[in-house]
């Protein structure tokens, strides 16, 4: 991996942190490009300090929460995957991948407005095989009254139109809104407290690098479920539940890091 042009040094595969580095390196250059909003380098930044929290791996309550999301799209008549600036930057093939599996179009919804973000992120998506693109055409777009933010343009035959909107690494308000207006939503969150962690109906705490791939994994598991196994599924989950238990994993890692610290210090 080459890391950006000011720092012009290579990061061998054997270091500690190579995958962390080389998502930064992603993160970095997707801004160069547009893709991603100046802010989204600091949204990474707090991603990565709670997945420090969460031992940078996928929990077993993060692998029920992430079956019920799948079979919560499989079911939905209308699914949507809501793209931003740094899900584009950090996973676009695996994000294409789920949108072709569970049938489910990928619509850019962004933040922050700037000139060109859009056509940027409509290269990564392409480039990385999506051919069904959503949230292009901003003369088409229409308003969720609910929400102040620029979230609140929406493509007429995407947001608008869906019943489960999936939501991978987002700011706070769109969650509560989309619930308002009788959406269901499927959140991907590192922090398990955000407002849409709190919000969502399907909480994934964890990091999107890792969810979407195992979304696809257990898609291809499901693809010839039955409706009431699906359901079955979906009952079985309590977003309560899930939400303590992930609090759960961040408490039980800390207090093993605490204990494995001082046995270094004590030496
Ligand atoms: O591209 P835009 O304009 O739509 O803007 C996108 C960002 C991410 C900049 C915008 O939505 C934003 O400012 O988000 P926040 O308020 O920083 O919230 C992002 C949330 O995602 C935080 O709770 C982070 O902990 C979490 N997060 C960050 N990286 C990851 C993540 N969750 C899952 N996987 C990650 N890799």
């Amino acid at each position: 991996m080459r890391t950006n042009n000011n720092q012009d040094h290579d990061v061998p595969k054997d270091h500690p942190r190579y995958e962390s580095l080389k998502y930064r390196h992603d993160i970095i250059e997707g801004m160069k490009k547009l893709v991603v909003a100046e802010a989204g380098l600091i949204a990474h930044g707090r991603g990565e300090c709670f997945d420090y929290m969460l031992g940078e791996r996928t929990s077993d309550i993060a692998k029920e929460a992430i079956e019920a999301a799948v079979a919560l799209l499989y079911l939905a008549k209308h699914p949507i995957i809501s793209i931003n600036g740094n899900t584009a930057a950090l996973c676009p093939e695996a994000l294409t991948e789920l949108s072709k599996i569970l049938d489910a179009p990928l619509e850019i919804n962004l933040f922050y407005r700037k000139e060109g973000r859009i056509e940027a992120i409509k290269k990564v998506l392409e480039d990385a095989g999506a051919e069904r693109i959503l949230g292009l055409d901003e003369s088409k777009m229409v308003e969720i009254e609910e929400l102040s933010s620029n979230r609140r343009n929406v493509d007429p035959d995407g947001i608008k139109i869906a019943d489960v909107v999936f939501v991978p690494l987002e700011d706070g308000d769109r969650t509560e809104a989309l619930k308002k207006i009788g959406k269901e939503v499927i959140a991907v969150d590192l922090n398990p407290i955000s407002r849409t962690s709190l919000w969502a109906d399907i909480t994934i705490v964890d990091n999107v690098i890792r969810t979407v791939p195992e979304m696809i994994r257990i898609a291809e598991k499901l693809k010839n479920a039955k409706n009431k196994d699906l359901k079955n599924i979906i009952d079985k989950f309590d977003n309560i539940k899930n939400i303590q238990a992930s609090l759960d994993v961040i408490i039980q890692y800390i207090q093993k890091q605490k204990e494995d610290a001082f046995n270094i210090l004590k030496q």
